[in-house]
């Protein structure tokens, strides 16, 4: 056999293999990036730019750009060392070659394995070209530029030189396969939240975002010096502080980075954003627990010591975190990630080391900050009182329960089928759509409840006076499963809560409110997925006998181009839908209720606590950012996008 052959031989058993592995990549993408929905397409992104971040936090590069170019393709640049253009010696092939089409082992969602940021570059870059109908990178690199092109993961171009440069970095272009998302239309909020995040977490690195596609130009640049300091900052930035310095407290052993910023603010509830490897963990974890316990006990030992707690007094661990907001970010090899969604850190390490940072720098600030140390223990001993309060109120109410036999409230109208994983409630803005909901339903398995009237303040109430307001008593009465400690998902009536109210500002608000409430007095409902907005048509279209209805401005010209069928002189009535109240019971039921042909939008916790920061906004009581966000977003306001 001479030479040649065998390496020919050789590259063709290594190309074999590539291909079997990018084809189990586009046979099974939701294995790799989680789903081929919104999330997995946005996901592309995170999984190139990730590579960028390793080489930041190597120390090699200060800048990453990340662009969403016409067409939804997307380029993301850094200027760090470059990918390896060298040949690999177990290969053969060009070490970039084989970031683009080896699949590296332990897919993010695929079992057993986790990417650890710092360290494993390359890592995701082959599932996303595998992913892309086409992909292009460009390294420069020892004075030259090299280039490599590849359509669905396989080579259209082989490496080569194609200019020279002065400078070092990488270029990755790509635009995902249509034939394997469900969208290929890119959300530039949702990127630009998640890069600002990645700027907090990474101090000093620059990162700029561009949507360069026509008619939505717009782009921005995040450098945060401070970190995680100015992350509880921006995260407070509605609210009142109680003190305006931030506390910040790190921490290492062995491998093992721990970091934590947090502030106070005059709120009632609690925020905590854990990452471990820059991944958020929303399903907390080790570092969570270990932050949690030590801040209880740092507080109680300091409330104790100065007085401020008298004899046998004790503050509970939920009472401590009672307006707190804090950031946790923890860096460790060999990250664990469990749960349902593989988002909580599992490294019992981690709470330990966590725990003496806080016990030991917690305490320093107190000694050294007594106004502060004041400030937080009232506030503490305040919720606490409060917690006693709605405990009382809450056993009136279970009381009074036990007596009168929980009625249901008089609004409902309640389905047939007792089986909660069967049902549907839809909760609907006003007593007019409320009417056509009832009549349009279908009563075997669909329950309807309408609100109306102004809502309560949910920011200024603590659960004791939930109890007894007269909106809301009607909804916690007719989910049937409590709130607050006492939310008990197995006795939830309905497995789908369903939200039901107009594309309008009033809509818009009361979607808000009732979101803020489940986010904050029933979060299991959110987080397990119960909880929908129904999405009623904005248009109808008449052509003759024929009505039809579309839900956006895109669809609207569709269907009046498809009713016209190419002739011009065919007339086709369009009206714009002004609210619920106007349809018909059959329309309603038609366009929104039928499980067959509506659509429903499940609202994730990322809606919900977007929501619970309208929210914040518009009820709080700083004025002026409430003045500077309508102004802003007054065309925003009218149409939120759940
Ligand atoms: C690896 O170690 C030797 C020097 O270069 C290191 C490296 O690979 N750096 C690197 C990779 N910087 N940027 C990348 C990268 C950037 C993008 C946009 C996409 C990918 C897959 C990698």
């Amino acid at each position: 056999m001479s030479e040649n052959e065998k390496i020919t031989h050789e590259y063709g058993g290594s190309e074999i293999q590539v291909l079997e592995g990018l084809e189990a990549v586009r046979k099974r993408p939701g294995m790799y990036i989680g789903s081929t929905s919104e999330s997995g397409l946005h996901h592309l992104v995170y999984e190139i730019v990730d590579n960028s971040i390793d080489e930041a936090l190597a120390g090699y590069c200060s800048e990453i750009t990340v662009s969403i170019n016409e067409g939804d393709t997307i380029t993301v640049t850094d200027n760090g060392r470059g990918i390896p253009v060298d040949i690999q010696p177990q290969t053969g092939l060009p070490a970039l070659e084989v970031v683009f089409t080896v699949l590296h082992a332990g897919g993010k969602f695929g079992g057993g394995g986790y990417k650890v940021s710092g360290g494993l570059h390359g890592v995701g870059a082959s599932v996303v070209n595998a992913l892309s109908e086409w992909l292009e990178v460009q390294v420069h690199k020892n004075g030259d530029i090299y280039e490599m092109k590849f359509a669905r993961g396989e080579i259209t171009q082989p490496m080569k030189i194609v200019g020279k440069t002065e400078k070092t970095g990488t270029v990755v272009t790509f635009k995902p396969d249509p034939e394997m998302f469900d969208t290929t239309v890119y959300n530039y909020d949702t990127i630009h939240t998640r890069m600002q995040q990645q700027a907090f977490l990474n101090a000093g690195l620059r990162i700029m975002t561009f949507d360069r596609r026509q008619g939505r130009e717009t782009g921005d640049t995040m450098r945060y010096e401070g970190g995680i300091r100015e992350y509880v900052a921006w995260l407070n930035r509605h609210k009142t502080a109680i003190d305006e310095q931030i506390i910040y407290m790190s921490g290492t052993k062995e491998d093992s980075i721990v970091e934590l910023a947090m502030q106070y603010n005059d709120n009632y509830n609690e925020t905590i954003v854990s990452f471990a490897n820059n991944v958020h963990t929303s399903e907390g974890g080790m570092h969570e627990e270990g932050f949690k316990r030590a801040l209880t006990t740092v507080l109680n030992a300091y409330g104790k010591k100065t007085g401020i707690l008298k004899g046998d007094d004790k503050i509970g661990g939920e009472d401590c975190r009672e307006g707190l907001t804090c950031v946790i970010s923890v860096k460790l090899t060999d990250a664990q990630f469990e749960g349902q969604t593989k988002t909580k850190l599992g490294n019992a390490q981690i709470r330990t080391l966590v725990g003496s940072v806080v016990s030991d720098q917690l305490a320093v600030f107190l000694e050294e900050n007594p106004k502060v140390g004041r400030m937080i223990l009232d506030k503490a001993m305040m919720a606490s009182r409060a917690r006693e309060a709605a405990k009382r109120a809450r056993e009136n109410v279970r009381r009074k329960n036990a007596l009168e036999g929980s009625t249901l409230p008089g609004k409902l109208a309640d389905c047939n089928e007792r089986d909660p994983a069967l049902t549907e409630i839809y909760i609907v803005e006003g007593d007019s759509a409320g009417g056509s909901a009832k009549q349009g339903r279908d009563s075997r398995y669909q329950a309807i409840l309408p609100l109306w009237g102004k809502m309560l303040n949910v920011e200024k109430a603590r659960a004791d006076k939930i109890y007894g307001n007269d909106k809301l008593q009607p909804v916690i009465t007719a989910l049937g499963a409590g709130l607050g400690e006492d939310f008990d998902e197995s006795k939830l009536r309905y497995h789908k809560v369903i939200i039901m109210a107009d594309a309008d500002v009033d809509g818009s608000h009361i979607r808000t409110l009732l979101l803020t409430f489940f986010f904050r007095f029933m979060r299991p409902l959110i987080e397990k997925g119960y909880v929908y907005a129904a999405v009623p048509p904005l248009f109808k279209l008449v052509k003759g006998k024929t009505v039809r209805v579309a839900f956006s401005e895109e669809e609207r010209d569709a269907v009046s181009a498809e009713l016209r069928g190419g002739n011009p002189n065919v007339k086709v009535e369009i009206s714009r839908f002004k609210g619920l109240g106007e349809m018909d019971f059959e329309e309603l039921w038609e366009t929104t209720m039928d499980p067959e042909r509506r659509t429903l939008k499940r609202i994730t916790m990322t809606d919900a606590v977007q929501a619970d920061a309208i929210f914040t906004l518009l009820m709080g009581e700083k004025v002026e950012p409430r003045r500077e966000y309508i102004e802003q977003n007054a065309f925003k306001a009218v149409n939120l996008d759940y």
